[in-house]
């Protein structure tokens, strides 16, 4: 399928756009799938045949005659194709189920409209459409005990069905209960004792050992319909800047079609040294260009970066927002160990500026107005459209129908 060329002579005239296809088994039928998200429209082609035969235009509106109505109302218009008005009920069917708050241009060639095959059709586009976050960092940066505060905040809070996934071999102190749990396929201690290897050797050992074992992984991971995913990642650093396991396995993931961001977080206390601070920098960076995925950076314990920000250099928006380094480097070229390397810092300072890509959202872990701002950050690098079950107050569609405020701005409103 040309999708490119479709979507031109559709008129779709974005930039800003994000496209994947992927393939399933609905009711014993292969079905194409197109899944487009444009700034104020949404794009869905699902075909059981070569060909396209429908198309219909889905808008939806939250006020009649003026006057906000309680459920959204979905008119459906048939663009091309046989007059079909099982095609046009699954059409608006499809958005509702998606919970899709935009126009819908919506392309079905299916073998039969049945309520079954189409609800299988909805199941298999939210599926894919369910985001999974993978937190990375070094360790003790406090990953694991994210995961566990956010798997309640965004089961509790939110309304999303989530599951976290324990990919770290040595992960002790785990305070959820995961929904797959590499432990159960290889432990770094096991590997320590079986092969007399030092910690990180065998912890290498057993990303390398998951890698291959990827269809472990995936036979679990099929289990779990329609939740956000939240992997709990081991801490090594070099596993994310030039060792290639978890690399190919987020490629593996990404290849059958989920949408991964990497939530990478380092310890705040690293602010608290202009050197420590250029290795975060550089680390953070590094990580980015090595994964490849969507990415959010976060400094972690923030509620300790805030008590002892009387000794910090600069304030706490010189760390998070990664303007102007300068100042960085006077600090550098003046430190005890670092001044004897002036060409080296300035040469480091103007790496970092010149990528202008590393940027850090605070976090504190015990304040769900943090939780929440992270959570933002994640969905805006995720691309996260479909709510389907998530709260729907008139307000809340009424917001997103204008693009005034994200689902966390209302939260924020709603209950601080
Ligand atoms: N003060 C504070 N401590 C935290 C925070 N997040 C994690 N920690 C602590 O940092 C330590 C390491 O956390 P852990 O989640 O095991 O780190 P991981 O190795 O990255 O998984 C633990 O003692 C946590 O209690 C936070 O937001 N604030
Ligand atoms: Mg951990």
């Amino acid at each position: 399928m040309d999708v490119s060329s479709l979507i031109s002579t559709l008129s779709i005239n974005d930039t800003c756009s994000n496209i994947s296809n992927f393939a399933a088994n609905v009711n014993g039928h292969r079905t194409e799938f197109v899944i487009g998200t444009f700034t104020n429209q949404n794009l869905i082609i699902a075909t059981q045949f070569e060909k396209l035969y429908s198309l219909y235009s889905v808008s939806v509106d939250h006020t009649e005659n003026g006057i906000c109505t309680v459920e959204p109302i979905y008119s459906v218009h048939q663009l091309f194709g046989k007059d079909n008005i099982y095609g046009e009920a699954a059409a608006r069917f499809i958005t509702k189920e998606l919970n899709i708050r935009k126009q819908l241009l919506i392309f079905l060639s299916l073998k039969d409209y049945s309520r079954n095959t189409v609800k299988s059709i909805a199941e298999a586009i939210k599926n894919y459409s369910s985001d999974k976050d993978v937190i990375i960092g070094p360790p003790g940066s406090g990953k694991t005990t994210y995961c566990g505060k956010v798997y309640d905040f965004y089961k509790d809070k939110l309304n999303r069905k989530v599951e976290v996934v324990n990919l770290d071999p040595a992960n002790e102190n785990m305070n959820y209960n995961p929904a797959i749990d590499v432990m159960k396929l290889v432990t770094v201690e096991d590997v320590m004792d079986s092969l007399n290897l030092g910690p990180n050797g065998a912890l290498m050992y057993c990303m390398e050992y998951l890698e291959e074992n990827f269809d472990w992984l995936l036979s679990q991971l099929v289990q779990i319909k329609n939740s956000y995913l939240i992997f709990d990642m081991p801490g090594q650093v070099e596993l994310y800047t030039h060792h290639n396991s978890i690399k190919n396995i987020f490629g593996k993931l990404e290849k059958i079609g989920y949408h991964l961001c990497a939530v990478h977080m380092v310890d705040s206390h690293y602010c608290s040294d202009p050197a420590k601070f250029i290795s975060t920098l550089l680390l953070s960076l590094s990580t980015m260009m090595q994964i490849g995925l969507p990415h959010v950076n976060v400094l972690s314990k923030a509620d300790l970066l805030k008590k002892n920000s009387d000794k910090l250099d600069f304030n706490i928006d010189f760390y998070t927002d990664v303007l102007n380094l300068d100042y960085l480097l006077d600090l550098l070229d003046d430190g005890p160990l670092t001044k004897k390397y002036k060409k080296l810092n300035a040469a480091l300072i103007e790496l970092i500026q010149d990528y202008s890509l590393v940027c850090f959202i605070l976090l504190d872990v015990k304040s769900e107005k943090s939780l929440l701002n992270l959570k933002s950050a994640v969905d805006k690098a995720n691309g996260y459209i479909y709510g389907s079950g998530e709260e729907r107050s008139i307000q809340a569609l009424l917001s997103c129908a204008v693009g005034s405020r994200t689902e966390s701005e209302r939260y924020d409103t709603d209950f601080f």
